[in-house]
This record gives C-alpha cells, sequence and structure tokens, in this order.
C-alpha cells in the first residue's frame, strides 16, 4: 500500500481584519482619518484591512467598547468578509477585550498591540528590543485575564510576535521576574548614555533634536544633512532607534543632530513609559525642530499630538523650530501659523537649498537665545576654548598679552562656566 503522506502548509495565513473605532462626535477627532492611519499600521504589521465598522456614540461603552446592537453586526461582518480578527482603534481596557472576544469569537486586537507588534518586527539596537519587550510584557501583565485564551488559541500573527520570536510565557511570575531583568538591563544603558551626555557636555557641542508624527521626514532630513544612513522609509514608525551625527551652521557652529522615534495619535503610556530611556535624551536638548509633514491633510492634529507628548516627556517649553516639510507635495496648501514655536519655516527635504535655509533658520534661532559674550581666556586655561569653539558662534578672536580675547554668542550654561573670565566693559 502506498504510504501517504501528510502535506503540511508553509503558507503565511495573511491576517485580514475589521477596523473598528467610535465616533465621538468630537470636533478634534476625524475617525476616518483614525482608522486610515489604523489602516497603515495594520499593512506595516502584516495584515489587510477587510472592511470598517465606525459606531457613533456619546461615549465609548466600558464592558463592550462598542454598543450591543453594534457587536453584533460585527460578529455578522467578520463571518460575511472572511476576516481572521478585528481592530479596535483605541486602546481597550482587559474586560473590554475578554468580553469581545467571548462575544465575537474571534481575535480582537487593539491599536497598542499593533504598534507594539511593528515596534517588534523593527527593533534593531539591544536597546530598542529591551524597550519593546518591557512594553509588551507590562501590556500583557495588566491584560492576562483577557488576553489568555486568545494567546493560546493564536499561536502566531499580530499581538503575539516578540523580540526575537520567543514564545511568551503568559505566567504572571516569570514576566514579573523578566520585568526586573529588562528595568535593570535599561538602568545600565541610562548610565551609559549619561556618561555619553557628560563626554558631549565637555566638547560642548549644541544639541539639535528632531522630533515629530511617523513619516514626517525626520530621517530624510538627518540624512540629507550627515548622509547618516538611517532607514528612510514611507512607512510608519521606520525609526525606532536614536541616531546621533555631527553637522555644522553655517557660522561654523558645531551641532549633534539627532534622530528618534517618531510621535503618533493614540501612543499608550506603556509606549512612552517603555521608550523614555530613548525618548530622555529630548530633554537634553539646546532646540528642537518639530517636523510636520506639511502635505498631511491631517498636520493640524499631528502637531498637537507632537506637542502633548512632549508635555508628558516633561519637554514643554523647550525652543522649537517648527519644520513644514514636504512643501514639494503640498501644492499651495496653507500652512498654519505655530504661535508655540520661536520661528516656522517651509522646506522640501528632497531640496538641498531648504536645506541649507533651515540650518541657517537654526543658527539665527539660536542666536536668539544667546547672548553676545566677550571673554578673556588666560593661555593657562586653554582648555577652555575648545567649549568655545564648539559651541559658540564667534564673532571676533584676539591673542593678547594676558589670553585670547573672544567674542562669541554664548548660551546661559556656557556662559556660567566662564564666568571668572567674562569681561565686562
Ligand atoms: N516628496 C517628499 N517626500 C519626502 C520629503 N521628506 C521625506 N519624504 C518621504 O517621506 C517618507 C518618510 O520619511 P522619513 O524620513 O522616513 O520619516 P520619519 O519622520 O523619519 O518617520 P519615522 O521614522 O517613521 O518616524 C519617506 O518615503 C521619504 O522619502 C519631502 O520633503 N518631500
Ligand atoms: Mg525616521
Amino acid at each position: 500500500m502506498a504510504e501517504k503522506t501528510q502535506l503540511h502548509s508553509t503558507e503565511k495565513i495573511q491576517e485580514k481584519v475589521v477596523l473598528v473605532g467610535i465616533d465621538l462626535n468630537n470636533a478634534d477627532t476625524d475617525v476616518d482619518a483614525c482608522l486610515d492611519e489604523l489602516s497603515r499600521l495594520i499593512e506595516t504589521a502584516g495584515a489587510i484591512e477587510v472592511g470598517r465598522l465606525i459606531q457613533k456614540r456619546e461615549r465609548v461603552n466600558p464592558g463592550l467598547y462598542l454598543g450591543t446592537g453594534k457587536v453584533e453586526e460585527l460578529k455578522n461582518a467578520v463571518a460575511e468578509l472572511g476576516a481572521t480578527g478585528v481592530v479596535c482603534d483605541d486602546e481597550l481596557s482587559p474586560a473590554q477585550l475578554k468580553n469581545l472576544e467571548s462575544a465575537l469569537n474571534t481575535k480582537v486586537m487593539d491599536r497598542t498591540m499593533v504598534i507594539l507588534d511593528i515596534f517588534a518586527k523593527r527593533a534593531i539596537s539591544s536597546e530598542g528590543k529591551i524597550q519593546v519587550e518591557l512594553a509588551q510584557l507590562k501590556y500583557r501583565l495588566s491584560r492576562l485575564a483577557g488576553i489568555g485564551a486568545s494567546l493560546s488559541r493564536l499561536g502566531g500573527g499580530i499581538g503575539t510576535r516578540g523580540p526575537g520570536e520567543k514564545k511568551l510565557e503568559t505566567d504572571r511570575r516569570y514576566i514579573k521576574e523578566r520585568i526586573g531583568e529588562l528595568k535593570e538591563s535599561l538602568e545600565e544603558i541610562r548610565t551609559h548614555r549619561e556618561l555619553l551626555r557628560t563626554q558631549r557636555k565637555k566638547k560642548g557641542s549644541v544639541v539639535v533634536s528632531l522630533v515629530g508624527y511617523t513619516n514626517a521626514g525626520k530621517s530624510t532630513i538627518l540624512n540629507a544633512i550627515t548622509n547618516a544612513g538611517v532607514l528612510e522609509e514611507d512607512k510608519l514608525f521606520a525609526t525606532l532607534d536614536t541616531t546621533t551625527r555631527l553637522a555644522q551652521l553655517p557660522g561654523g557652529t558645531n551641532i549633534m543632530l539627532t534622530d528618534t522615534v517618531g510621535f503618533i495619535q493614540k501612543l499608550s503610556h506603556h509606549l512612552i513609559e517603555a521608550f523614555k530611556a530613548t525618548l530622555e535624551e529630548l530633554q537634553y536638548a539646546d532646540i528642537l525642530l518639530h517636523v510636520v509633514d506639511a502635505s498631511d491633510p491631517s498636520a493640524d492634529e499631528h502637531m498637537k499630538v507632537v506637542y502633548d507628548t512632549l508635555k508628558d516627556l516633561g519637554c514643554e517649553g523647550k525652543p522649537v523650530i517648527t519644520v513644514f516639510n514636504k512643501m514639494d507635495l503640498a501644492g499651495n496648501i496653507h500652512v498654519p501659523e505655530d504661535k508655540k514655536s520661536l520661528s516656522q519655516i517651509t522646506i522640501s527635504a528632497k531640496n538641498n537649498d531648504d536645506l541649507e535655509k533651515l540650518l541657517a533658520e537654526t543658527e539665527r534661532v539660536l542666536k536668539t537665545f544667546r547672548k553676545c559674550t566677550k571673554v578673556l581666556i588666560p593661555y593657562s586655561e586653554g582648555g577652555f576654548l575648545n567649549s568655545i569653539y564648539g559651541k559658540c558662534e564667534i564673532i571676533s578672536e584676539e591673542h593678547t598679552f594676558e589670553g585670547t580675547l573672544i567674542e562669541a554668542y554664548m548660551d546661559d550654561e556656557t556662559a556660567s562656566r566662564l564666568k571668572d573670565y567674562i569681561v565686562t566693559e
């Protein structure tokens, strides 16, 4: 008798999901735009949208997210469309997740799970990987009651991926222990970063950080100015790791230009918490370049999200230049006035002249909150000169009998370090 060969399908199952959002009648939030963005997110995570459902409600149903009738409608849609799961646009509570899953009898995910999944796929550096794993474990720990069933049933797909494709144990104790280990590793990273910062301070460089909504063009600007070779892609969350490169402003001031993870609306506190080690760097920036995709119809909302996130990170009040980017795609669009920033500029990161313009504007603004200061550095204290050369724009320099007499634009910190040598006229 011929032996039967058992064939296993190696084909990857592509998840087909229905997107679900709630319209709270809030003029500030455009639900369609939110779901368009969610659609891009699930696509980046490897799934496809097969339908969407929006419910108008006064408030989110605390037990079930949607109203009972709508859940029935969603259940039918899932069956009709052959969907393998649903993704809700808001972060679900453990109870909502559990109840919705048992009512629909299908996999239920939320925006945070999708973003965590993308992060897990994209994290490259060990720091990035630790931060993502920490965020995933914290998220799961808070949802163990609801998530257990879905994890054991699924065995793959969005929301189950971990760094290194590790099998994630759902055992509470294991998770807690692992969280402890990861926190320790992050602490080490933080110490290392502090060391780097101190070295940077000694060199006296000005730190300029690119911040903004995901896909605004931050990495493109860093690459164009410094040839950093960071991945720039028309995808959400192309960058997870912080990259810093040296650049020079037209007047000769050296700057450290830094690119980091982008922000997005409804970014859960789990993610912000986990990425604090990376994002903390922003607190040490001398100035922020807030990059906005001017060609995106939701640019206004995106800017608000960025300012809110900066506030969460303790960066409120940092000097900001708003950089309206992608003007080549924006046509004659009217760019909004950003009253929170010191200055605003319109550019295309694809245009070298515009990038020169951006650097010149950065220099001009830096100057406005720096004072013109004259110092006389004795030849025996030559070490101080490096921090002036690196960090300040020099107006004049003269080698006198007593030492080097320099007139330069200085920030308060540099001026206070040199306070013993300031020449008052
Ligand atoms: N046409 C045009 N495209 C641009 C411009 N700036 C950036 N892009 C494109 O926009 C996409 C996103 O750019 P990135 O530099 O990766 O954006 P990012 O802000 O670093 O995004 P994240 O890393 O996801 O936060 C890429 O496909 C870029 O080529 C621009 O001025 N004009
Ligand atoms: Mg980027």
